[in-house]
Protein backbone atom coordinates (compact mmCIF):
# COMPACT_ATOMS: atom_id res chain seq x y z
CA UNK A 1 0.00 0.00 0.00
CA UNK A 2 1.79 3.46 -0.75
CA UNK A 3 0.23 7.15 -2.50
CA UNK A 4 2.79 9.38 -4.30
CA UNK A 5 3.34 12.57 -2.28
CA UNK A 6 4.69 14.92 -4.58
CA UNK A 7 7.71 13.09 -6.10
CA UNK A 8 8.20 11.39 -2.97
CA UNK A 9 6.54 7.45 -2.63
CA UNK A 10 5.39 7.06 0.95
CA UNK A 11 4.97 3.45 1.89
CA UNK A 12 4.38 1.64 4.90
CA UNK A 13 7.01 1.09 7.39
CA UNK A 14 5.51 -2.36 8.60
CA UNK A 15 5.92 -4.68 5.14
CA UNK A 16 3.90 -8.10 4.70
CA UNK A 17 7.88 -9.61 4.90
CA UNK A 18 7.45 -8.12 8.58
CA UNK A 19 5.42 -10.44 10.32
CA UNK A 20 7.91 -10.82 12.96
CA UNK A 21 6.49 -11.67 16.63
CA UNK A 22 6.83 -9.51 19.86
CA UNK A 23 7.58 -10.72 23.14
CA UNK A 24 5.91 -8.66 26.26
CA UNK A 25 8.87 -7.66 28.83
CA UNK A 26 8.12 -7.32 32.53
CA UNK A 27 10.91 -5.60 34.64
CA UNK A 28 11.08 -5.25 38.10
CA UNK A 29 13.87 -2.88 39.21
CA UNK A 30 14.65 0.11 37.23
CA UNK A 31 17.82 1.58 38.72
CA UNK A 32 21.17 0.66 36.94
CA UNK A 33 20.47 -2.58 35.27
CA UNK A 34 16.69 -2.09 34.63
CA UNK A 35 18.50 1.40 32.63
CA UNK A 36 20.89 -1.03 31.10
CA UNK A 37 18.18 -3.85 30.15
CA UNK A 38 14.89 -1.37 29.06
CA UNK A 39 18.10 0.16 26.65
CA UNK A 40 18.89 -2.91 25.33
CA UNK A 41 15.16 -4.17 24.40
CA UNK A 42 14.85 -1.09 22.62
CA UNK A 43 17.98 -1.53 20.40
CA UNK A 44 17.23 -5.04 19.50
CA UNK A 45 14.97 -4.79 16.77
CA UNK A 46 17.18 -2.63 14.52
CA UNK A 47 20.98 -3.86 15.44
CA UNK A 48 19.81 -7.26 15.55
CA UNK A 49 17.65 -7.20 12.53
CA UNK A 50 15.46 -9.05 11.53
CA UNK A 51 15.03 -9.86 15.13
CA UNK A 52 13.45 -12.91 16.31
CA UNK A 53 10.77 -11.14 18.29
CA UNK A 54 10.46 -7.25 19.07
CA UNK A 55 10.36 -6.91 22.50
CA UNK A 56 7.86 -4.73 23.83
CA UNK A 57 8.27 -3.10 27.35
CA UNK A 58 4.78 -3.88 29.22
CA UNK A 59 4.85 -3.27 32.51
CA UNK A 60 7.92 -2.11 35.34
CA UNK A 61 7.31 -3.09 38.98
CA UNK A 62 8.74 -0.73 41.79
CA UNK A 63 8.01 -0.25 45.43
CA UNK A 64 8.21 3.56 44.99
CA UNK A 65 4.83 4.99 42.53
CA UNK A 66 6.59 7.87 41.63
CA UNK A 67 10.03 7.02 40.89
CA UNK A 68 8.26 3.65 39.30
CA UNK A 69 6.20 5.91 36.63
CA UNK A 70 8.94 8.29 36.18
CA UNK A 71 11.14 5.14 34.62
CA UNK A 72 7.75 3.79 33.16
CA UNK A 73 7.42 7.01 30.80
CA UNK A 74 11.45 7.36 30.23
CA UNK A 75 11.98 3.46 29.61
CA UNK A 76 9.08 3.62 27.27
CA UNK A 77 7.01 0.68 29.26
CA UNK A 78 2.87 0.62 28.45
CA UNK A 79 2.36 0.33 32.53
CA UNK A 80 3.53 0.26 35.78
CA UNK A 81 2.82 -1.32 38.89
CA UNK A 82 4.06 -1.77 42.88
CA UNK A 83 3.54 -4.78 43.48
CA UNK A 84 5.46 -7.42 41.57
CA UNK A 85 2.45 -10.33 41.81
CA UNK A 86 0.77 -7.82 39.14
CA UNK A 87 3.41 -8.14 36.93
CA UNK A 88 4.02 -11.81 37.75
CA UNK A 89 0.42 -12.80 36.80
CA UNK A 90 -0.01 -10.30 33.50
CA UNK A 91 -0.86 -12.29 30.89
CA UNK A 92 0.65 -9.86 27.87
CA UNK A 93 3.93 -10.26 29.68
CA UNK A 94 6.05 -13.91 28.44
CA UNK A 95 9.64 -12.62 29.64
CA UNK A 96 10.06 -11.85 33.48
CA UNK A 97 13.07 -9.43 33.72
CA UNK A 98 14.74 -9.08 37.10
CA UNK A 99 17.25 -6.09 37.72
CA UNK A 100 16.05 -5.53 41.20
CA UNK A 101 17.86 -6.03 44.53
CA UNK A 102 19.53 -9.02 45.16
CA UNK A 103 16.87 -9.82 47.61
CA UNK A 104 14.42 -9.38 45.30
CA UNK A 105 15.81 -12.40 42.99
CA UNK A 106 14.14 -15.36 44.59
CA UNK A 107 10.51 -14.99 45.17
CA UNK A 108 9.84 -13.18 42.48
CA UNK A 109 11.96 -15.18 39.96
CA UNK A 110 10.17 -18.24 41.90
CA UNK A 111 6.35 -17.28 41.37
CA UNK A 112 7.28 -15.77 37.60
CA UNK A 113 8.40 -19.46 36.60
CA UNK A 114 5.26 -20.67 38.16
CA UNK A 115 3.59 -18.01 35.99
CA UNK A 116 5.41 -19.58 33.08
CA UNK A 117 7.39 -17.01 32.39
CA UNK A 118 10.54 -17.17 30.58
CA UNK A 119 13.25 -15.24 33.20
CA UNK A 120 16.66 -13.03 33.06
CA UNK A 121 17.85 -12.74 35.87
CA UNK A 122 20.73 -10.46 37.12
CA UNK A 123 23.85 -11.71 38.91
CA UNK A 124 24.19 -12.91 41.51
CA UNK A 125 21.41 -14.92 41.07
CA UNK A 126 20.40 -15.55 44.89
CA UNK A 127 22.12 -14.05 47.99
CA UNK A 128 23.18 -17.90 48.76
CA UNK A 129 23.86 -21.21 46.75
CA UNK A 130 21.07 -22.73 48.90
CA UNK A 131 18.57 -19.59 47.74
CA UNK A 132 19.81 -19.94 44.01
CA UNK A 133 19.38 -23.57 43.78
CA UNK A 134 15.58 -22.97 45.05
CA UNK A 135 15.42 -20.10 41.64
CA UNK A 136 16.91 -23.16 39.44
CA UNK A 137 14.59 -25.93 40.70
CA UNK A 138 11.42 -23.76 40.18
CA UNK A 139 12.76 -22.55 36.49
CA UNK A 140 13.45 -26.51 36.00
CA UNK A 141 10.33 -27.78 37.09
CA UNK A 142 8.18 -25.19 35.48
CA UNK A 143 10.20 -25.74 31.57
CA UNK A 144 10.57 -22.02 30.61
CA UNK A 145 14.09 -20.81 29.31
CA UNK A 146 16.34 -19.23 32.09
CA UNK A 147 19.22 -16.72 32.01
CA UNK A 148 21.21 -15.46 34.76
CA UNK A 149 22.76 -11.83 33.33
CA UNK A 150 26.28 -12.62 33.08
CA UNK A 151 26.77 -10.23 30.06
CA UNK A 152 30.19 -10.05 30.10
CA UNK A 153 30.20 -13.59 28.28
CA UNK A 154 28.21 -10.96 25.48
CA UNK A 155 31.43 -8.82 25.20
CA UNK A 156 32.58 -9.77 21.46
CA UNK A 157 36.36 -9.64 22.80
CA UNK A 158 35.41 -12.53 25.31
CA UNK A 159 33.54 -14.49 22.92
CA UNK A 160 36.30 -14.35 20.55
CA UNK A 161 38.73 -15.84 23.25
CA UNK A 162 36.46 -18.95 24.10
CA UNK A 163 36.58 -19.68 20.63
CA UNK A 164 40.18 -19.75 20.44
CA UNK A 165 40.43 -21.66 23.25
CA UNK A 166 37.81 -23.84 22.19
CA UNK A 167 40.06 -24.25 18.76
CA UNK A 168 42.95 -25.22 20.58
CA UNK A 169 44.82 -21.89 19.72
CA UNK A 170 46.26 -21.78 23.63
CA UNK A 171 46.98 -25.22 23.83
CA UNK A 172 46.41 -27.17 27.44
CA UNK A 173 45.24 -24.01 29.48
CA UNK A 174 47.69 -23.78 32.90
CA UNK A 175 46.71 -20.17 34.05
CA UNK A 176 43.65 -18.28 34.68
CA UNK A 177 44.08 -14.79 36.87
CA UNK A 178 41.16 -12.27 37.16
CA UNK A 179 40.52 -9.30 38.65
CA UNK A 180 37.95 -7.14 39.23
CA UNK A 181 38.48 -3.66 40.81
CA UNK A 182 36.52 -0.38 41.40
CA UNK A 183 37.27 2.10 43.25
CA UNK A 184 33.75 3.79 44.69
CA UNK A 185 33.70 3.05 48.25
CA UNK A 186 36.87 4.09 49.38
CA UNK A 187 36.16 6.95 50.90
CA UNK A 188 35.22 6.22 54.60
CA UNK A 189 31.98 9.10 54.16
CA UNK A 190 30.27 7.12 51.41
CA UNK A 191 27.27 6.02 52.76
CA UNK A 192 25.37 2.92 53.24
CA UNK A 193 24.08 1.20 50.37
CA UNK A 194 21.93 -2.11 49.98
CA UNK A 195 25.22 -3.66 48.20
CA UNK A 196 26.92 -3.29 51.63
CA UNK A 197 24.50 -5.09 54.05
CA UNK A 198 23.99 -8.92 53.83
CA UNK A 199 20.53 -9.21 54.48
CA UNK A 200 19.98 -7.82 50.95
CA UNK A 201 23.55 -8.33 49.07
CA UNK A 202 24.02 -12.17 50.24
CA UNK A 203 27.62 -10.53 50.07
CA UNK A 204 30.11 -7.97 49.29
CA UNK A 205 32.54 -7.61 46.30
CA UNK A 206 32.41 -11.45 46.33
CA UNK A 207 29.11 -11.59 44.92
CA UNK A 208 28.84 -8.47 43.02
CA UNK A 209 32.29 -8.44 40.85
CA UNK A 210 33.53 -11.76 41.98
CA UNK A 211 30.48 -13.75 40.29
CA UNK A 212 31.45 -12.54 37.11
CA UNK A 213 35.00 -13.73 37.25
CA UNK A 214 34.04 -16.86 38.52
CA UNK A 215 31.46 -17.07 35.33
CA UNK A 216 34.47 -16.11 33.17
CA UNK A 217 36.48 -19.04 34.54
CA UNK A 218 34.27 -20.87 34.08
CA UNK A 219 33.22 -20.08 30.71
CA UNK A 220 36.96 -19.75 29.61
CA UNK A 221 38.76 -22.79 31.70
CA UNK A 222 36.44 -25.29 32.95
CA UNK A 223 35.30 -26.24 36.40
CA UNK A 224 37.07 -25.33 39.26
CA UNK A 225 38.08 -28.24 41.51
CA UNK A 226 38.52 -26.39 44.84
CA UNK A 227 39.39 -22.75 46.45
CA UNK A 228 41.28 -20.76 49.11
CA UNK A 229 40.37 -17.35 49.96
CA UNK A 230 40.57 -14.55 52.14
CA UNK A 231 37.93 -11.79 52.72
CA UNK A 232 38.37 -8.51 54.16
CA UNK A 233 35.52 -5.52 55.32
CA UNK A 234 38.09 -2.67 55.50
CA UNK A 235 36.00 -0.12 56.63
CA UNK A 236 33.09 -1.86 59.28
CA UNK A 237 30.83 1.39 59.72
CA UNK A 238 29.53 4.08 57.40
CA UNK A 239 27.43 7.18 57.82
CA UNK A 240 23.56 6.50 57.17
CA UNK A 241 23.93 9.74 54.58
CA UNK A 242 20.47 11.10 55.78
CA UNK A 243 22.39 13.85 57.43
CA UNK A 244 22.22 12.52 60.62
CA UNK A 245 25.36 11.77 62.35
CA UNK A 246 24.18 8.03 62.26
CA UNK A 247 25.89 5.28 61.52
CA UNK A 248 25.04 1.39 60.28
CA UNK A 249 27.62 -1.41 60.24
CA UNK A 250 28.72 -3.03 57.07
CA UNK A 251 28.24 -7.00 57.15
CA UNK A 252 29.74 -7.97 53.52
CA UNK A 253 33.02 -8.34 52.21
CA UNK A 254 34.99 -5.20 50.79
CA UNK A 255 37.82 -7.27 48.76
CA UNK A 256 38.35 -10.57 48.73
CA UNK A 257 40.77 -13.10 47.21
CA UNK A 258 41.05 -16.83 46.25
CA UNK A 259 43.54 -19.43 44.84
CA UNK A 260 41.40 -21.80 42.44
CA UNK A 261 42.51 -25.47 41.26
CA UNK A 262 40.52 -26.27 38.29
CA UNK A 263 39.36 -29.56 37.20
CA UNK A 264 41.44 -29.44 34.20
CA UNK A 265 44.94 -29.07 35.91
CA UNK A 266 44.64 -25.43 35.07
CA UNK A 267 45.58 -23.21 38.45
CA UNK A 268 44.07 -19.47 39.24
CA UNK A 269 43.66 -16.27 41.19
CA UNK A 270 40.86 -14.77 41.45
CA UNK A 271 40.83 -11.09 43.04
CA UNK A 272 37.94 -8.85 43.67
CA UNK A 273 37.78 -5.04 45.09
CA UNK A 274 36.08 -1.87 45.85
CA UNK A 275 38.52 -0.45 47.22
CA UNK A 276 41.19 0.29 44.42
CA UNK A 277 41.81 3.74 44.19
CA UNK A 278 41.93 4.42 39.89
CA UNK A 279 40.33 1.28 38.90
CA UNK A 280 36.66 2.23 37.67
CA UNK A 281 35.93 -1.21 36.45
CA UNK A 282 38.85 -3.25 36.07
CA UNK A 283 37.33 -6.86 34.77
CA UNK A 284 40.33 -8.17 33.15
CA UNK A 285 41.81 -11.32 33.00
CA UNK A 286 44.82 -13.11 31.48
CA UNK A 287 44.79 -16.93 30.01
CA UNK A 288 48.12 -18.57 29.97
CA UNK A 289 47.67 -21.99 27.78
CA UNK A 290 50.89 -24.54 25.96
CA UNK A 291 50.59 -22.91 22.71
CA UNK A 292 49.56 -19.19 24.01
CA UNK A 293 48.09 -16.51 26.27
CA UNK A 294 45.48 -13.38 25.98
CA UNK A 295 44.86 -10.89 28.17
CA UNK A 296 41.72 -8.61 28.40
CA UNK A 297 40.73 -5.31 29.98
CA UNK A 298 37.01 -4.44 30.19
CA UNK A 299 38.19 -0.90 30.26
CA UNK A 300 39.19 -1.53 26.85
CA UNK A 301 36.95 -3.60 25.85
CA UNK A 302 36.83 -3.71 21.77
CA UNK A 303 40.55 -5.41 22.15
CA UNK A 304 42.48 -8.72 22.96
CA UNK A 305 45.61 -9.30 23.62
CA UNK A 306 46.90 -12.51 22.15
CA UNK A 307 50.20 -13.96 22.54
CA UNK A 308 50.71 -16.94 19.34
CA UNK A 309 54.00 -19.29 20.06
CA UNK A 310 53.91 -20.11 16.38
CA UNK A 311 52.51 -16.98 14.95
CA UNK A 312 55.90 -15.52 12.48
CA UNK A 313 59.33 -15.20 13.08
CA UNK A 314 60.50 -15.93 17.07
CA UNK A 315 62.24 -12.21 16.57
CA UNK A 316 59.22 -10.55 15.80
CA UNK A 317 56.81 -12.20 18.37
CA UNK A 318 55.01 -10.33 21.08
CA UNK A 319 51.49 -9.85 22.44
CA UNK A 320 49.22 -8.58 19.72
CA UNK A 321 46.90 -6.20 20.60
CA UNK A 322 43.39 -7.61 18.15
CA UNK A 323 40.93 -5.18 17.71
CA UNK A 324 37.84 -7.10 17.97
CA UNK A 325 35.85 -4.97 15.01
CA UNK A 326 35.79 -6.90 12.61
CA UNK A 327 32.46 -8.39 10.96
CA UNK A 328 34.26 -11.88 11.34
CA UNK A 329 34.30 -11.48 15.27
CA UNK A 330 31.47 -12.60 17.29
CA UNK A 331 28.21 -10.25 17.36
CA UNK A 332 30.28 -7.29 15.74
CA UNK A 333 28.64 -7.79 12.60
CA UNK A 334 25.25 -6.69 13.73
CA UNK A 335 27.22 -3.01 14.38
CA UNK A 336 29.58 -0.87 12.65
CA UNK A 337 31.99 -0.92 9.95
CA UNK A 338 35.59 -2.62 11.41
CA UNK A 339 36.96 -0.33 14.32
CA UNK A 340 34.06 1.81 14.74
CA UNK A 341 34.03 -0.17 18.15
CA UNK A 342 31.06 -0.09 20.78
CA UNK A 343 30.40 -0.44 24.60
CA UNK A 344 29.68 -1.82 27.64
CA UNK A 345 25.66 -1.13 27.11
CA UNK A 346 25.61 -3.26 24.15
CA UNK A 347 26.68 -6.50 25.45
CA UNK A 348 23.30 -6.47 26.99
CA UNK A 349 21.84 -5.96 23.81
CA UNK A 350 23.71 -9.73 22.54
CA UNK A 351 22.74 -11.37 25.62
CA UNK A 352 18.83 -10.33 26.10
CA UNK A 353 18.70 -11.18 21.96
CA UNK A 354 20.70 -14.63 22.84
CA UNK A 355 17.90 -15.22 25.06
CA UNK A 356 15.16 -13.80 22.92
CA UNK A 357 15.79 -16.03 20.36
CA UNK A 358 16.27 -19.24 22.42
CA UNK A 359 12.34 -18.53 23.54
CA UNK A 360 10.98 -17.72 20.29
CA UNK A 361 13.35 -20.11 18.25
CA UNK A 362 13.39 -23.00 20.69
CA UNK A 363 17.47 -22.87 20.81
CA UNK A 364 19.02 -23.28 24.37
CA UNK A 365 20.76 -20.47 26.00
CA UNK A 366 23.68 -22.71 27.02
CA UNK A 367 26.65 -22.76 26.36
CA UNK A 368 26.85 -19.51 25.32
CA UNK A 369 24.74 -17.95 27.34
CA UNK A 370 24.51 -18.19 31.57
CA UNK A 371 21.29 -20.04 33.02
CA UNK A 372 20.42 -20.33 36.63
CA UNK A 373 22.46 -23.50 36.62
CA UNK A 374 25.36 -21.18 35.77
CA UNK A 375 24.05 -18.83 38.49
CA UNK A 376 23.70 -21.46 41.18
CA UNK A 377 27.53 -22.88 40.13
CA UNK A 378 28.43 -19.29 40.70
CA UNK A 379 26.79 -18.88 44.06
CA UNK A 380 28.35 -22.12 45.17
CA UNK A 381 31.72 -21.42 44.70
CA UNK A 382 30.82 -17.51 46.21
CA UNK A 383 29.68 -20.28 49.48
CA UNK A 384 33.04 -21.54 49.18
CA UNK A 385 35.20 -18.90 48.92
CA UNK A 386 33.46 -17.73 52.40
CA UNK A 387 33.65 -21.01 53.53
CA UNK A 388 37.89 -20.96 53.45
CA UNK A 389 37.92 -17.08 54.23
CA UNK A 390 35.99 -18.03 57.97
CA UNK A 391 38.23 -21.18 58.37
CA UNK A 392 41.74 -19.45 58.21
CA UNK A 393 42.06 -20.12 54.04
CA UNK A 394 41.57 -23.69 54.02
CA UNK A 395 41.27 -25.65 51.16
CA UNK A 396 37.64 -25.80 50.19
CA UNK A 397 36.38 -28.70 47.16
CA UNK A 398 33.66 -27.19 45.13
CA UNK A 399 30.71 -30.05 44.90
CA UNK A 400 27.28 -28.78 43.15
C1 LIG B 1 28.74 -2.89 40.63
O1 LIG B 1 29.00 -1.53 40.74
C2 LIG B 1 28.41 -3.22 39.20
O2 LIG B 1 27.37 -2.39 38.78
C3 LIG B 1 27.94 -4.66 39.12
O3 LIG B 1 26.74 -4.85 39.85
C4 LIG B 1 27.71 -5.03 37.67
O4 LIG B 1 27.32 -6.39 37.53
C5 LIG B 1 29.02 -4.81 36.93
O5 LIG B 1 28.85 -5.16 35.56
C6 LIG B 1 29.44 -3.35 37.04
O6 LIG B 1 29.57 -3.00 38.44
Amino acid sequence: MSDRVGFVTMGEAQGPSDNIPSIGVGMLGYAFMGKAHANAYKKIPYIMWPPAAIPRLVSIVGRNQEAVSVAARRYGFERYVTDWRDLVNDSEIQLFDNGGPNNQHAEPCIAAAEAGKHIICEKPLGRTAAESKQMLEAVRKAGVKHACAFNYRFVPAIRQARQLIEQGALGRIYHFRARYLQEWIADPQFPMVWRLKKDVAGSGALGDLGAHIIDLARFLVGEPKSVNAITKTFITERPLGDGSSRTDKVDVDDAFAALVEFENGAIGTLEASRFALGRKNTNTFEINGSKGSINFNLERLNELEVYLADAGPREARGFTDVLVTESYHPYYANWWPQGHIIGWEHTFVHELNHLIEAIVQGKTVEPYGATFEDGYRAAVICDAILQSAENAGARVPITY
